[in-house]
């Protein structure tokens, strides 16, 4: 799925700014089929739910609805028209005028819907969007709602993030001429003084031009079809930390559809325990993030996320988990342009319920079943898959999909449900490795599904959940383990997750749990371990920054195993960790 970028044959508009808003609770079932009847209005893009001062909208369960106007440019005649919504969290109904015009589940990919034979140009449409925040086992991630005692509903989860809804990304309309580039798939290989760029055109019509450009505007090489080989000699590569991207044109005939889209030269490998990016030997070194910040909630803003990218930058990290859910395209496009490392992760977050059988009242029940995680949930899971991959297959700085953060791969029935999703990832791309961020109940000698991938990713609080506080007996933990995963598997490992919360201003002498002292001591010992293991090929903290979570007896505020806090200060680590990484 191509992002819309603008070019001569395309243009696009932002219709984001304040919406109209309500709660189904305040408005008729059919909302749509007139102005909203509501003297609210929401920012777009942003998650509603810390806007408003109203519990209501904050713990809403349901549909919310948004409104606007939408003017149509009337240089647009003649044009394809498209209305694209990047994010609708987690279920989007968009209806132009009074017609239902597009439905999409999953909210963390974009769809669109073409309005051609809907709107004029130079003409008003009323947009509707109803936003729907439930998850059942049907969705991905997956959840519960039940009915409280008081007759609400609540909904239950078992990934440790809020589940911040509404329209977190932008919305825009865009225009193509109506013979159009439908998608574009490049590959690049590598082979001594020779890059190969492999390209399929996916257009209407077949007379297909393509030029590559270099950062200067050179011409490097060019071909014509729909199925190309561009090759380029004495390429320069896109590299960790050191990013260089080609301009691939694509055109439709003489002055047909024309598309840009940016292209990194790089190879991705995994050989024995290693993890290479251009034949070279690479060592993560960052985090898992979250898209969360006060008041925004999950809402995408460039001013939060390039000051991310600096304070990865300061702190000496050359990549990031999207955890637990692909970010907006933003993420990735700046990513591409600065060579920052990232593996790319579905929103399949909490395929594990006995992990957290006290939000059930302590009652176990299998993960993988007809009743629970079963075949729906699989088919959403499949499509989260196809989506994400259909999105963000062209980003050099993707090096790796992660399929499902911490699924119960130690239960029975969990090689049923993955076997045929890492098939399927396989499939809709051969050409980078796979993996899952696996949970601590699932060890070397009980998980039943790591076989099936090629790095091992690994979340492990040894010191923080097991171990509290005592962080010998921890160093030796982890020793054993992943000398362990090391010793059962030749393939390289990569901790994903590791941390301690830390309540930012808080000290101690001795280092004790909660101090920021506790977690300087708790990552030096991380640390050392993973200098004595050479299958260690990343370390990515958990997490960049303290984030927002559900209510409950285990955070205050949220979840504090920031390195920064939410509003991104440093704690003390911050420091400690840029000597290590600055000088790797
Ligand atoms: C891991 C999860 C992550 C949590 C983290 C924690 O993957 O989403 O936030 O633990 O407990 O189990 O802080």
């Amino acid at each position: 799925m191509l992002s819309p970028r603008e070019s001569r044959t395309r243009e696009s508009v932002a219709l984001d700014g304040l919406w109209s808003f309500a709660l189904d609770t305040e408005v008729p079932a059919d909302a749509w089929m007139g102005t909203l009847p509501t003297r609210r209005q929401v920012p777009v893009p942003a998650s509603y739910n810390d806007i408003f001062v109203d519990p209501a909208v904050r713990e809403h369960v349901g549909i919310v609805w948004y409104q606007r106007e939408v003017r149509i440019p009337s240089g647009w005649a003649g044009q394809r028209i498209v209305l694209r919504v990047d994010a609708a969290t987690h279920h989007g109904s968009v209806y132009v005028d009074d017609e239902l015009v597009a439905q999409h589940v999953g909210g963390y990919t974009p769809f669109e819907v073409d309005l051609t034979s809907r709107v004029r140009a130079g003409g008003f449409a009323r947009v509707t969007i109803a936003v729907d925040n439930r998850l059942t086992w049907e969705t991905i991630p997956p959840g519960l709602v039940t009915a409280g005692a008081d007759g609400r509903e609540k909904q239950i989860y078992r990934h440790d993030f809020f589940n911040y809804a509404g329209l977190p990304r932008t919305v825009r309309l865009y225009a193509t001429p109506s013979d159009y580039i439908h998608d574009i798939t490049a590959v690049t290989t590598v082979s001594e003084a020779l890059a190969y760029v492999d390209v399929e055109v996916h257009a209407d019509g077949d007379d297909v031009r393509l030029r590559l450009r270099d950062e200067d505007g050179r011409e490097v090489a060019s071909a014509a079809g729909a199925s190309a080989r561009l090759v380029v000699s004495d390429p320069t590569l896109w590299q960790p930390g050191n990013a260089y991207l080609y301009d691939l044109e694509v055109t439709l005939g003489e002055d047909g559809d024309e598309y840009h889209l940016p292209v990194g030269i790089r190879t991705v490998e995994v050989r024995g325990q290693e993890f290479l990016i251009n034949g070279e030997p690479f060592h993560f070194t960052g985090f898992g993030k979250h898209e969360d910040a006060d008041i925004r909630g999950k809402g995408h803003d460039d001013a939060i996320m390039v000051r991310d990218f600096e304070l990865l930058h300061w702190i000496g990290a050359n990549s990031f988990r999207t955890s637990h859910y692909p970010y907006a395209e933003e993420w990735l496009d700046y990513a591409d342009r600065h060579g920052v490392v990232v593996i790319d992760e579905t929103a399949a977050v909490g395929l594990n319920i006995n992990m957290a059988a006290g939000l059930l009242g302590g009652a176990t029940q299998p993960t993988f079943s007809p009743e629970t995680m079963g075949d729906a949930t699989r088919a959403a899971h499949a499509q989260a898959i196809r989506e994400l991959i259909a999105r963000d297959k062209n980003h050099p700085s993707v090096v790796m999909w992660c399929i499902a953060n911490e699924p119960a791969s130690a239960e029975a029935g969990s090689r049923e449900y993955f076997e045929p999703l890492v098939e399927l990832t396989r499939a809709e791309d051969p050409t980078r490795p796979v993996t899952f961020a696996n949970q601590g109940a699932a060890r070397f000698d009980n998980d039943l599904i790591v076989d099936l991938f090629d790095v091992v990713c690994l979340n492990r609080y040894f010191g923080w959940y097991e171990n509290t506080g005592d962080l010998a007996a921890a160093e030796v933990a982890l020793e054993t383990e992943l000398v362990g995963w090391a010793a059962h598997h030749d393939k390289p490992i990569i901790m994903t997750e590791y941390g301690v919360d830390t309540l930012s201003g808080l000290h101690s002498v001795s280092p004790t749990p909660w101090t920021e002292e506790y977690q300087v001591a708790f990552l030096e010992m991380y640390h050392r371990v993973f200098d004595r293991v050479p299958a260690v090929v990343g370390e990515q903290i958990w997490n960049f920054a303290d984030f927002q979570t559900t209510a409950g007896i285990f955070r205050v505020d949220g979840n504090k195993k920031g390195v920064f806090t939410r509003d991104r200060k440093p704690k003390s680590v911050a420091h400690v960790l840029r000597k290590r990484w600055s000088h790797r």
